[in-house]
């Protein structure tokens, strides 16, 4: 049985590089691949047991055309020449009666493969002068505030946590979302590192962690400032590391003073000693890391949030060391270039946390046609069930084009299969470890499916834009991506011949030793002036709580292990509960496996509760990437979710949502008292 290469694509930290076992034409295993030492071991039970993702009842083979209702689901097999000859067609009508940005593209992170998004799509999308979309349903306060800040330096490499005395898990929980680091941080609280998690639940690294500060979602800026706070007044910050190397000081140091412990507790939930205990001990580690996620940016304050805590390294002095620093997002450990020459039009910009209301109001010109790919917005933008109503428009000629049957698809025109990374060349790289892959496919397509690079491609010429020098072949389209790589023609022959390359700051580089901020003084700004000028009211304002007495449960919504996103969460049989803690479910007569509806004003779910101490009092929890079967009235925790925008860089407040919970049997007896009609998700 062949055993062949390949790299995980998926929008995951860790980058998984794969040995896949073939046999009969089929992904029958998939294993870690040692060449790439960060995943040799083991890789996710997701990607182990793909082969029931390929090769299920989901899976998309065939185009088809719609053959009911929209949302209904029903569909009729077209051949591929029916199906994009149809989309040109309108597409070409589209545009002469109302122009190119009547079409919206909509895309997310489905693959992160760089084939696969801003490739041959770009090119489509700008030669009709569509309207672009801001791809801001995460990372996006994130990518501000390092790009604010540190001009997205690369941050330290996993294998250098081992090196830490100190590690600060903020905001994130690798033990489903980046699992490579689990062992790692295990190893160094073996040998003796100190462990400080810091999120609303206890997760499994809470639970080893020697301090968890079960923070309130949306305070982490406060938090963060009080820390910089205790740092400045009690002479612990590295005055000769700031006078070097930061811009910005005074006025950070100005915007923390008015957040003393006492202050900061009554926002956070932290108790005043346990932040002056943190601040105390953080100062005097070294070498300290934290590890900051993307839990914190979800909220109106979350652009600041992610600035502050990036800011506390440098305000303690912690660089310059092995496994002292930071991490964020490591992608930027690759500078990519554009696969495609076309420069993106001036034009109508929407932000896509807003999908919902342009499809239902956007004039001059209305959106006509919808074409979603790498995406599943149904279940994973925020305000549900005005998408809903969106994509149940009538007159909104959509196009869904996906490897899985999602939730989205039954509310397409024209439904195109594509393929999985196992089924087509793809480039990669990763966000937590810093490799760069490129697989080539391991099977062929199933039934019809079709790579993106392919469709697009296809469509550019059957909608008359082709221009010379244009290409779909994936290799020629990895070389323009890597033209600006000091040694495109070595690098190319590295990742043909092993799969994977590590970037030229080597595989663990230090910060401030081996790679240094990208800003124009090679400084780190702790309050620069664009970001300043963005926030609403400033860099590091502390907008409070979004709760209402009617409404005062905060609605988390954290990754599962079991999915990315919404991806293989069509494989979790059952209904999926709501996590309470008990003291909550007492005061509203909710025991464990309680049938309940958790609503606001923007709508309302139907699913069990499940009792945990796992979560904070006031705190609930729903998975993201749920599919409408997962619950039972059809719709998600985004059902609850406002379309409001973070701080900096638009980005979605998923963790905003706040709520109130009561068993069924109580919304019923309301509902006959009121006869109150009540909107369902689906
Ligand atoms: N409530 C709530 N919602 C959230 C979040 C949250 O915290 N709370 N988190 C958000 C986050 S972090 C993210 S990143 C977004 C993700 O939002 P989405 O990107 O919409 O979600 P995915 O599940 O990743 O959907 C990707 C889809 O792309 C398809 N796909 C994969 N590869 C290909 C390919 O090669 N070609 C094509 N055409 N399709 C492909 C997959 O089958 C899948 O259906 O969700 C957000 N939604
Ligand atoms: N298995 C799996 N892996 C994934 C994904 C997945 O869906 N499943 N998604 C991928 C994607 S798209 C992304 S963006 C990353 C995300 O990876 P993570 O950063 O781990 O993202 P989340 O699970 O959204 O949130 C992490 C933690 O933040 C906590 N949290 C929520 N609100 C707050 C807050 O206000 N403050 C603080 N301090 N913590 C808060 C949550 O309880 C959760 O434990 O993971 C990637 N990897
Ligand atoms: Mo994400």
């Amino acid at each position: 049985m062949p055993v062949l290469p390949s790299a995980c694509p998926l929008d995951c930290p860790d980058h998984c590089s794969l040995n896949v076992t073939v046999e009969e034409g089929k992904v029958v295993r998939v294993e870690d691949r040692p060449a790439n030492p960060l995943t040799a071991g083991f890789i996710c039970g997701k990607v182990r047991r793909i082969a029931r993702h390929l090769y299920g009842e989901d899976r998309l083979r065939y185009p088809a055309i719609r053959a009911g209702k929209k949302g209904e689901g029903r569909f009729r097999r077209v051949s591929w020449d029916e199906a994009l000859d149809l989309i040109a067609l309108r597409f070409a009508e589209i545009r002469r009666t109302s122009g190119g940005e009547a079409i919206l593209p909509y895309y997310y992170g489905g693959s992160n493969g760089a084939l696969t998004q801003d490739a041959t799509d770009a090119r489509l999308f700008r030669r009709l002068g569509a309207t672009r979309i801001l791809r801001t349903l995460c990372a996006a306060a994130t990518g501000r505030a390092t790009a604010g800040l540190y001009g997205r330096m690369p941050g330290v490499a996993y294998p250098d946590y081992e090196n830490a005395a100190m590690i600060l898990v903020w905001g994130q929980n690798p033990s489903a979302s980046s699992i490579h680091l689990v062992p790692i941080i295990r190893r160094a609280v073996e040998k003796g590192a100190r462990l400080i998690v810091i999120d609303p639940r206890k997760t499994p690294l809470a639970k080893l962690a020697h301090r968890h500060l079960a923070v309130r979602p949306g305070t982490d800026l406060v938090l963060a400032m009080a820390l910089a706070r205790w740092l400045f007044v009690n002479g612990r910050a590295d005055d000769a590391f700031l006078a070097a190397h930061a811009t910005g000081v005074d006025q950070f140091r100005e915007r923390a003073m008015p957040w003393t412990p006492a202050a900061a507790a009554t926002a956070t939930g932290i108790p005043a000693a346990d932040i002056e205990a943190t601040a105390a001990e953080y100062a005097d580690a070294s070498p300290a890391v934290i590890r900051c996620g993307w839990g914190l940016e979800r909220n109106r304050n979350g652009g600041s949030a992610v600035a502050s805590v990036i800011a506390l390294p440098a305000v303690a002095g912690k660089f310059g060391v092995r496994g002292g620093g930071y991490t964020l997002s490591n992608s930027a450990a690759w500078k990519l270039s554009p696969s495609v020459d076309d420069a993106e039009p001036i034009g109508r910009v929407i932000n896509m946390n807003d999908l919902g209301e342009a499809l239902l109001t956007l004039e001059s010109p209305r959106i006509e046609a919808l074409f979603v790919y790498n995406a599943n917005p149904m279940m994973t933008v925020p305000d549900q069930n005005k998408v809903q109503q969106g994509m149940s428009r009538e007159d909104l000629f959509t196009v869904i084009f996906d490897s899985m049957a999602t939730d989205s698809a039954r509310y397409a025109d024209v439904v195109l299969p594509a393929t999985t990374f196992l089924e087509h060349t793809e480039l990669s790289r990763g966000y937590g470890s810093m490799s760069l892959q490129l697989a080539t496919p391991v099977v062929a397509p199933e039934g019809e499916a079709r790579p993106n690079y392919q469709v697009f491609g296809d469509l550019v010429r059957r909608c008359g834009l082709s221009k010379p020098g244009d290409t779909d072949d994936p290799i020629e389209l990895t070389r323009k991506i890597l033209a600006d790589q000091a040694n495109t023609d070595g690098l190319m022959a590295t990742i043909a011949a092993n799969g994977v390359a590590v970037p030229d700051s080597g595989e663990c580089p230090i910060q401030f030793v081996d790679v240094f901020p990208r800003t124009d003084d090679r400084k780190v700004h702790l309050c620069p002036a664009d970001l300043d000028a963005e926030a609403p009211q400033g860099l590091y304002h502390w907008q409070p709580d979004p709760g209402t007495p009617r409404y005062p449960l905060a609605l988390i919504s954290p990754a599962l292990a079991t999915t990315i996103s919404s991806t293989f969460a069509q494989l979790i049989p059952g209904i999926i509960p709501v996590e309470i803690h008990p003291d909550d479910a007492a005061s509203r007569g909710i025991v464990d496996g309680s049938a309940v509806r958790i609503h606001n004003e923007l709508g309302e779910v139907h699913t069990t509760a499940r009792l945990s101490t796992d979560m904070s009092p006031g705190v609930v929890s729903l998975p993201k990437g749920l599919w409408a079967r997962h619950t039972t009235n059809g719709a998600t925790a985004n059902a609850l979710s406002p379309a409001t925008h973070s701080d900096l860089g638009g980005n979605a407040c998923f963790n905003d949502a706040r709520v109130e919970i009561e068993t069924l049997d109580q919304a019923n007896s309301h509902r006959s008292k009121f006869a109150e009609p009540h909107r369902t998700g689906k």
